[in-house]
């Protein structure tokens, strides 16, 4: 398993993100922090260069393991389960350039995963739990079809009840993958919308097994891995249990500062590792 950090490719509002600013200079000091990659989110990839982005990365020997589209509902709104269908088809064609640029961005190890979390949006009032539930796996449908011709996976995130308004735990998070049928589609759970949701972090993790594609780490409290109370070393052997060879990424709050944070994330993660 390898240590990862979600950081902002641009400017956002989205407070869970340690580090936004200059990408040049934060690639490099993760890099000498003792990460192994970074997360990026990007609210829209249209003129971010993917050469230029895969080039940055390798220079500093990070790998990119996903690509993540929630600011895309934060800055704009751009929901899969919107009443108005022209803010469905904006949603599902910002998701497929997220899906061209990460094919583009591809490394050694294959191209970024695209991560779909909140863009999947609140449902709208007067709109039904079976329609919301009906336009997303239509959507999720299409998307994965644009993103099984480039060969990227897509990842979905239960998020939890405060944050979203359905999709909240793994078990929910699994119905959703089998009502798509789709093998390029997994999970990525996060452990702090699991400590909200989950009965069993460790027991939810066995059960998503296989179909785990992608991990987010933060504590109980949203801050860096040991600040709060979520066992870590508990879920990094459930981890190892189902197999889990991919990234513990970690996205928290810029608390005490996000320096500080990233390096407390390495010294918490890194020995559970060994
Ligand atoms: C995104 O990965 C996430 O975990 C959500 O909580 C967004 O706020
Ligand atoms: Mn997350």
């Amino acid at each position: 398993m390898k240590l990862s950090l979600v950081i902002s490719a641009q400017p956002t509002r989205y407070s869970d993100v340690a580090f936004v600013g200059d990408l040049e200079h934060t690639l490099g000091r993760l890099a000498q922090m003792g990460f192994d990659g970074v997360e990026l989110g990007i609210r829209d990839p249209q003129g971010l260069d993917a050469a230029a982005l895969r080039a940055m990365l390798a220079r500093h020997g990070l790998a990119c393991p996903a690509i993540s589209t929630g600011q895309a509902w934060i800055e704009e709104r751009l929901s899969l389960t919107s009443p108005d269908e022209r803010v469905r088809r904006a949603a599902s064609e910002r998701i497929h350039r997220h899906i061209t640029l990460a094919a583009a961005m591809a490394g050694p190890a294959g191209p970024p995963m695209v991560m779909l979390g909140l863009i999947r949006g609140k449902r709208s009032e007067g709109v039904s739990d079976a329609q919301a539930l009906a336009w997303l796996v239509e959507a999720l449908r299409e998307c994965a079809a644009v993103s099984g011709r480039v060969g990227v996976r897509l990842v979905i995130e239960p998020i939890n009840r405060f944050e979203a308004d359905f999709i909240h735990s793994a078990r929910e998070g699994l119905a959703l993958l089998e009502r798509v049928g789709c093998d390029h589609m997994g999970l990525i759970l996060d452990t702090f919308h699991m400590n909200i949701e989950e009965p069993s972090i460790e027991e939810s993790i066995r059960l998503v097994g296989s179909r785990l594609f992608h991990f987010h780490v933060s504590d109980s409290n949203r801050w860096y891995p040991g600040a709060g109370h979520v066992d870590f070393a508990g879920v990094v052997r459930a981890l190892a249990q189902i197999g889990y060879d991919g990234y513990l990424s970690g996205e928290f709050m810029a608390r005490p500062d996000a320096e500080t944070a990233a390096r407390r994330m390495i010294a918490h993660m890194r020995p559970l590792l060994r």
